[in-house]
């Protein structure tokens, strides 16, 4: 996985290289200086601030100016779509072959330790050289040239541009680099797939997945099969409708239809759109569940239930059926036709084993194939086909639930679980791709969930992308090796739009690039915050509808014992003068400034802020109640122990009106188990109470439940306590799997007077499971 790069060899080799055939250097060069001082001066250049940043730059003063009318001479055919680009950035009139130019791109084998995508490129005041040992390498030579060049450059020519003098050595840490998109649930056109791979392609990722079947759609003309598209293909448009639940739309059907599908020329023509870019098209065609899609069109290939029937809307392909697997085998061969990629993806994840439980079919096929339990099933079913891909020349790839069973060894996996357990799988021996979902499932949100489009649960920053070191600690050479590289995926439950693809993919892509191509030790989070900006003016140029999200604030509200008032401390993940109001109103740039500042909230009721960049607004403005209440910094006299390490800061944490994030994870949370919560707030002198606010979290298949009543009662003595008032709460019908916050507000019923005030929130409890109650915070007005 990692190059070795002899960077002091490489240097020597290369002059080497160009100056053997010189019998004249001296003289060479002396004119070279001559010719040079008659040339316009080029302007000092700032170093070009490439993303991903390069392995090895080094950065000289002045700058080349690359004359339009220059030509372009390449010494390899293959090199003339790099060529072409450059061509149309600056206007030059020609590309022609040769092995010396002023502008020249150059395979030189003997740099192969650079490996196929690696580059060497030399801008000096004479002339700018790209030379790699491969054509992929060149192609990334000009991706690094492109940053070299104005944004401009990306919608018209800029002629006569000045580039910064460098010299750049570079390689990628990953052979893999991916990313995918999820064409079933949302279709998109070839148009945009198209402009998916220029974004791949700018920023050097090397792979497409393109994830083309999946329950509710085919996008894939299958020439044996056509009813696999003429129906698969479209679905009734229903307003509202879920993505999950879905009609298939036969032609003759005339309600309004939703979908589309891809014809086989239309797939061969992205496969070379890819390929001149350096990118490989992965096709992923889902056995043997997520089909529900398969079974609408071929309802015979469902199991059959306990009465002998097909199951009407299933995911899954009858195990136990002949059927099924000659589909499928009709399918691939057509897919291993096409597609010129070495892998071919399966699918293989969530298959709901029910289905082979109960079909009579399914458990003759154990019995006779002596498998063990379903598990087996699915690893019969996925191996047949890896037998059938390897015959067909093709390695078989899929996710990581592949791995029930027994599984060849040499499938690939793609693994999708979170970081905390990817170790265990790359220690399964496979060679595996990293799509960690808490990290690179570019569907789940990226900022402050009220101002973002409606996205997949999840929450994870441009900030959090960056910083994941994807190769867990403690694996041995072996184990390393085994890691392929690195992937996000776009899951398209919830986008619908190609704007909305854009948004969520990018700027975070820039960050997974990042760690795709650099080396752990090279990351360096403040170089790549300032570095970004000059990328998003080419996402700009290009109308690129990318998100702001990292420009959203991030307001941190806490007590503060000194100051003995409510604070706020804002910061945005990208470069931005953030202004703020107190006041409720939007703030503009006359407004005090909130950067590197402590802000008193005071009595204030909420924070108002927004960035800005060169005084202009930026990203969307966030509102934050300041939370200011009379329990703000009391004592707090817990009477109920907390589990394990979820005990925040100890009981002040329920008054320093630090609010834990939307996961029960992070550090604010305190979690109580099979206990009733009991604490007692002194509030340092008697006061009127209207309203006692309690903050909890639930997650149901974490064992973690709302409190099903809270009573809140007062005392002057610490002896004696009088109801102020309670609520019974009724369970949420949450789905088990979400995770909600919600604040609590237990309202006095007459006007009180109290100093202590005690809440108690009853845990719920059940004879099968501990449940536990996660709350942050205890408010009192
Ligand atoms: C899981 S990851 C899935 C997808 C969903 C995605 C939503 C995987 C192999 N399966 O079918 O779209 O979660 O985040």
């Amino acid at each position: 996985m990692r190059v070795n790069i002899p960077i002091i060899d490489l240097v020597g080799n290369f002059a080497q290289n160009y100056f053997k055939h010189m019998r004249y250097p001296i003289f060479l060069i002396c004119c070279l200086i001559l010719f040079g001082s008659c040339q316009p001066q080029a302007q000092n250049m700032p170093a070009p601030g490439i993303i991903p940043e390069p392995m090895k730059i080094i950065h000289a003063e002045g700058g080349l100016i690359l004359h339009s009318q220059t030509p372009i001479t390449i010494n390899d055919p293959s090199l003339h779509f790099s060529a072409a680009q450059i061509q149309k950035w600056i206007g030059s009139p020609t590309i022609q072959e040769g092995s010396s130019g002023k502008i020249l791109l150059k395979i030189d084998p003997s740099l192969d330790s650079l490996g196929r995508e690696g580059y060497y490129l030399k801008s000096d005041r004479e002339k700018l050289l790209i030379v790699a040992p491969a054509v992929e390498g060149i192609f990334y030579g000009v991706q690094t040239l492109r940053q070299m060049l104005p944004s401009e450059i990306e919608n018209s020519k800029v002629a006569d541009p000045t580039i910064p003098l460098t010299e750049i050595w570079d390689s990628p840490r990953f052979n893999w680099r991916g990313m995918h998109l999820d064409v079933s649930r949302h279709f998109f056109k070839t148009d945009f797939i198209k402009k998916y791979i220029d974004y791949l392609a700018l920023h050097k990722i090397n792979t497409f997945h393109w994830h083309l079947v999946d329950g509710i759609g085919w996008r894939m003309e299958i020439k044996s099969h056509p009813e696999l598209t003429d129906w698969g293909a479209w679905r009734i448009q229903k307003e509202g409708n879920p993505w999950d639940y879905f009609e298939i739309a036969k032609p003759e059907d005339d309600r309004p239809k939703y979908g589309g599908f891809y014809t086989q020329e239309e797939v061969k023509e992205i496969i070379q759109y890819a390929a001149e870019r350096a990118i490989t098209v992965l096709p992923e065609i889902e056995l043997p569940g997520h089909s529900k899609v398969v079974m609408k069109c071929f309802p015979e290939l469902a199991c059959l239930d306990k009465n002998g029937k097909h199951y009407p809307s299933t995911h899954v392909y009858c195990a136990g059926n002949p059927d099924s697997y000659q589909l499928l085998e009709d399918i691939l061969a057509e897919v291993c036709e096409i597609f010129p990629s070495e892998y071919i993806h399966i699918g293989g994840d969530e298959v709901d084993k029910k289905y082979w439980k109960s079909c009579s079919k399914c458990q003759r096929l154990k019995q006779k194939e002596k498998l063990k339990n379903e598990h087996e099933i699915q690893s019969y079913f996925v191996n047949h086909f890896e037998k059938f891909l390897h015959n067909k020349g093709k390695k078989l790839i899929g996710w990581h639930e592949i791995l029930e069973g027994q599984l060849s060894p040499t499938a690939t996996i793609m693994y999708w679980k979170s970081d905390k357990e990817s170790k265990e799988y790359i220690q399964k021996g496979h060679p595996i791709i990293l799509t960690t979902e808490n990290k690179y499932y570019f569907n789940f949100y990226q900022g402050d969930t009220p101002l973002e489009p409606v996205a997949w649960g999840g929450h994870t920053t441009l900030k959090d992308v960056y910083q994941y070191e994807p190769i867990p600690e403690g694996l041995n050479e072996t184990e390393l090796a085994n890691v392929l590289g690195v992937q996000a995926n776009l899951w398209t439950e919830y986008i619908d739009t190609e704007a909305l693809a854009e948004y969520m993919i990018l700027p975070r892509m820039s960050a997974l690039a990042a760690t795709g191509w650099n080396q752990k030790e090279q990351k360096d989070w403040e170089q790549f915050r300032n570095k970004l900006p000059k990328l998003l003016e080419r996402y700009d140029q290009l109308g690129i509808h990318y998100a702001k999200s990292a420009y959203i604030p991030e307001i941190k509200i806490e007590w503060n014992d000194e100051l003995a008032s409510a604070t706020a401390s804002l910061s945005t993940e990208l470069p931005a003068t953030i202004h703020f109001t107190l006041d409720g109103t939007t703030p503009t740039i006359d407004n005090a400034i909130a950067n590197d500042s402590l802000i008193q909230l005071g009595q204030a009721k909420e924070i108002t802020a927004q960035a800005f960049v060169d005084g202009k607004a930026v990203g969307p403005e966030l509102k934050k109640a300041s939370l200011t209440n009379l329990a703000m910094g009391k004592s707090v006299d817990l009477k109920s122990k907390t589990y394990g390490r979820y005990k925040a800061k100890g009981a002040q944490s329920l008054t320093d009106l630090k609010v834990g994030g939307e996961t029960w994870g992070s550090a604010e949370w305190l979690g109580f188990l099979n206990t009733d919560l009991l604490a007692i707030v002194d509030l340092d002198k008697a006061q009127n109470i209207s309203a006692v606010h309690l903050r909890c979290i639930e997650q149901h298949s974490s064992g973690i439940s709302f409190p099903t009543q809270i009573v809140v009662e007062g005392s002057n003595d610490q002896v004696n306590f009088q109801t102020i008032g309670s609520i019974d709460i009724k369970e949420s019908g949450n789905d088990s799997g979400q995770i909600s916050t919600e604040i609590f507000k237990i309202a006095s019923q007459k006007n009180t007077n109290y100093r202590y005030i005690k809440i108690r929130a009853k845990c719920k409890r059940s004879k099968t499971q501990g449940w536990f109650i996660f709350t942050d915070e205890i408010m009192i007005y």
